[in-house]
């Protein structure tokens, strides 16, 4: 029994796997109208499109849930080693296109739908977006589950429920408004509560010694982990893994009864709430020590219940096949934390091993060296998570003993073996004692315990080797890699954009690229050619007009598919520079007007595109936001040239809207300041739908445009190793500004876009140095190489041939960036995992 329990009544025997669902259009038809009636959540005989959507994502759950049980018993049954993903964000976005895609029953389901009188495209877009992160580090957590289970390795992620996912954003007239989504507001469909999974997860309390010496954490207060599993099918295999959220709960024992009955209903019910709070938000404010201690909470609350959970199946495995020993823990389990997040499993793993499995100090090290690997997506100082000692004592008081340990350890070993690094001891070790604020820095706590530490992209662990990281590269030459970032294909070509898809097949003769991308290649040798170039522009264009009317809806602007549609869609943030592109659409609108209305119809006519959300307490990524509201107002209300440029701003950017955005786009914009941006995967997904790009040697960019040609690429701007000298000159003051940048400014400063006070912002980009000026992210400098790439962009796009030439070399040459070839990687060189198919 892969449960590891003992069936209680000895004649009970459950059938292993239920008989297998037929497929057939008119079996879904019953199965969907079986859910409607007998797996109730609305009023009877109520089928409109959201009740359909209900009821079809069930049958699809059906469907999984025998592949996923199958799954299930074969994992137990070979026992392979495991890989799991530690990762506090997943960005699943919409689930029943990608799950009816994976299990290749779109046409069944297309039918079955119409037989009872829906159109599978309208019930797909009732389903809302599980958002439980916030940008590409989540959404690169979903590609990989996605690539995981398609490659059929045997692998798991772990996160956290959040009721209330990223915020939804409102564009109103003072600009961002942050609106609480609730996406279980009905129920999710996928989610597959288990009942039988529940761990106790500690906070506070004290660390008790025991006579022997062995310690312990006791009292304190404790709140249950209860798992709710996410079926995550392979593309066309059976292989089906779980994506495991834990929810937070009190138990029944918590509840004061007589309390309540005294009429104290608050502080009968505290520990519940208490407990509620844990999963209510993604990433709770953090301005008060209340919400640090939350934030924590979270994180540990994650470590612990995952990894108790994983300790029982390596035991429940073990058991029975005669004896074995926790030195084998590491060739069944390979733990990755997605980022410093949930380093605290770190501690929490060496706790479990010593206080309740009895390992001494060397042995838990051993084990818990080999099983940790940690990936790092950012080299911004500010990003680098530190927590305060004073907060970790009293949260988790048995963790920071273990650390201070780890941290004297790791001392002693390099004061013993490497006296030439005395002097960098202070920044490399764990614990930041400076009496004034006492940290814990975790990536440093990470670099320490892993067995691997991997960047996202070459450029960005290159600069982890010779920077950020390098004193640990002399000790470790070996454990920092680089793993590339990739995409999904199959989310974001095959099911987002059917139309180039089809094309794509029909040119390659097959549809193997769907899971081999590489082969994309394959179509180099027909960039010329003007059958398949009409078809690639006849593609292109369905996709624009769709992303018009999408445009439309939800701004009511009307804008033209014959013109360039150039998007930027990602998070807002200072050195993402959007500011660099809506500086440079400002300046475009100002030369326009100046022009006679002859000069321009010789222009080539834009629809810029900016989309993303600001953090919530980001003041300057807020105003950006406003100022392209209010610049897109002037403009497309200006008939004298809003033919020839609009500027939109795309409210609530998501997964479901990306959907959209990337295969209607021609140009995408990726502009960070040159080592920045650790890698980007929005290039990836833009340049695989055949959009050009517009970017700077940064992040992935850099293998983007050497496997699609330089000649293809629209580069601009200064590179990593100059910035540095850059930011001193312009601090010696020797900075002269383009006329062109100054123009862009001064506009503003007009009142050109209105009467709101963006002076706080453009005097950021002044100035020598100081905080909040001195243009850290060197917008300034790169202005006038930024305009003359637009202006190459302008030329390119009239030469329709010459432009559809790059487009389809952009798709050919983004094999690279599949996540399959990034999963094959980690699996091979730091998981030490095999596949394991289910027959
Ligand atoms: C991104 N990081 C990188 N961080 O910025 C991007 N959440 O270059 C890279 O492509 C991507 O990771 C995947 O590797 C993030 O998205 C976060 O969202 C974040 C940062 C701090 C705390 C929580």
């Amino acid at each position: 029994n892969p449960n590891g329990t003992n069936a209680s009544a000895k004649s009970a025997k459950v059938p292993m796997v239920a008989q297998p669902l037929s497929n057939e259009p008119g079996e879904i038809a019953s199965n969907i109208n079986y859910h409607v009636h007998y797996s109730p959540h609305f009023s009877p005989f109520k089928f409109e499109p959201e009740q359909a959507f209900f009821a079809t994502a069930e049958s699809v759950r059906d469907r999984l849930v025998q592949h996923w049980d199958e799954t299930y018993l074969h994992y137990h049954k070979v026992d392979p080693k495991q890989t799991y993903y530690l990762s506090m964000e997943y960005l699943q976005g919409r689930t029943l296109t990608n799950a009816i895609g994976n299990l290749n029953v779109q046409n069944a389901y297309a039918d079955a739908l119409n037989k009872l009188g829906h159109e599978l495209e309208e019930i797909t877009e009732q389903e809302k977006d599980a958002a439980l992160g916030n940008g590409g580090l989540g959404r690169l957590a979903s590609c990989f589950l996605d690539s995981m289970a398609t490659l059929n390795l045997p692998a798991w992620g772990y996160g956290l429920r959040y009721k209330y996912g990223l915020f939804k954003q409102k564009i109103t007239k003072e600009g961002q408004e942050e609106v609480a989504e609730d996406w279980l507001e009905k129920f999710s469909p996928w989610e597959v509560v288990r009942h039988d999974l529940v761990f106790p997860v500690r906070f506070f309390g004290q660390v008790e010694v025991n006579p022997n010496g062995s310690r312990k954490w006791v009292g304190g207060e404790v709140v249950q982990a209860l798992a709710y599993d996410v079926p995550i099918p392979g593309y066309k295999t059976k292989n089906t893994n779980s994506l495991r959220l834990w929810e937070a709960k009190a138990s029944a024992q918590d509840f004061d009864l007589f309390q309540f009955n005294d009429g104290q209903y608050e502080s009968a019910a505290q520990l519940h709430s208490r407990a509620q709070q844990i999963c209510a938000v993604l990433y709770p404010g953090d301005a008060t020590e209340s919400g640090k201690i939350l934030r924590l909470k979270q994180q540990f609350f994650l470590c612990s219940a995952s990894l108790q959970d994983i300790i029982l199946r390596f035991k429940q495995r073990k058991s029975g096949k005669g004896s074995w020993q926790w030195s084998e823990f590491p060739n069944k389990v390979a733990l990755q934390l997605n980022d410093t997040h949930p380093t605290l499993a770190v501690p929490e793993l060496m706790r479990l091993l010593m206080d309740e499995e009895g390992l001494g100090w060397d042995e838990a090290w051993d084990v818990t060296t080999r099983t940790v690997a940690y990936t790092n997506h950012t080299v911004l100082p500010e990003a680098l998570e530190k927590w305060s000692q004073t907060i970790m004592w009293k949260l988790l008081p048995r963790h920071m003993e273990i650390i201070q340990e780890i941290d004297k350890r790791f001392i002693d070993m390099v004061r013993a073996t490497r006296s030439d690094l005395e002097s960098k001891i202070s920044s490399m070790r764990i614990l930041d004692d400076n009496p004034q604020k006492p940290v814990v820095r975790m990536a440093n706590l990470c670099v320490v315990a892993a067995h691997k530490v991997n960047g996202v992209a070459q450029l960005h662990s290159d600069i982890l080797k010779a920077e950020l990281f390098a004193d640990y590269v002399s000790i470790w030459p070996n454990k920092l890699q680089n793993k590339t970032n990739g995409i999904t294909p199959r989310r974001w070509l095959r099911f987002c954009n059917p139309e180039l898809s089809n094309i794509i097949t029909k040119w390659l003769k097959t549809d193997q690229w769907i899971t081999n991308l590489d082969l994309l290649v394959g179509l180099r040798q027909f960039a010329d050619n003007a059958d398949l170039q009409a078809e690639w522009a006849s593609a292109k264009m369905a996709n624009k007009k769709r992303l018009a009317q999408y445009i439309q809806r939800v701004t009511g602007v009307s804008i033209d598919p014959n013109s360039l549609f150039d998007i930027q869609v990602k998070r807002i943030h200072e050195y993402k520079r959007q500011l660099l592109n809506i500086l440079g659409a400002i300046y475009r609108y100002k030369k326009l007007k100046e022009m006679s209305p002859e000069e321009r119809k010789n222009t080539t006519p834009r629809t810029i595109m900016i989309g993303g959300k600001a953090f919530a307490t980001y003041t300057n990524a807020k105003r950006i936001v406003k100022l392209v509201n209010d610049v897109g107002d002037v403009v497309n209300s200006d008939p004298e040239v809003n033919s020839y440029l609009k500027v939109l701003f795309v409210p609530n950017y998501n997964v479901s809207v990306a959907e959209v955005l990337i295969p209607g786009s021609e140009l995408s914009q990726h502009i960070s300041t040159a080592g920045m941006e650790a890698s980007g995967t929005s290039n990836m997904k833009f340049s695989l739908n055949g959009c050009l790009i517009i970017g700077t040697l940064d992040g992935a960019n850099v293998e983007i445009r050497e496997e699609i040609g330089d000649e293809n690429f629209f580069l601009f701007g200064a590179t990593a190793d100059q910035v540095p000298g850059l930011r001193k000159e312009r601090e010696d003051g020797l900075f002269k500004p383009d006329p062109r940048f100054e123009e862009a400014k001064k506009f503003i400063r007009s009142g050109a876009f209105g009467s709101y006070d963006y002076s706080p912002l453009l005097d950021s980009l002044e100035g020598n140095s100081g905080y909040g000026r001195g243009d850290y992210f060197l917008v300034g400098y790169d202005f006038p190489s930024y305009m003359d790439a637009q202006e190459r962009v302008d030329k390119a796009y009239k030469d329709r041939k010459k432009w559809l030439k790059s487009s389809i070399l952009s798709t050919a040459g983004s094999g690279k960036f599949s996540s399959d070839r990034t999963i094959s990687q980690y699996a091979k060189e730091i998981w030490n995992i095999e596949e394991c198919r289910v027959p």
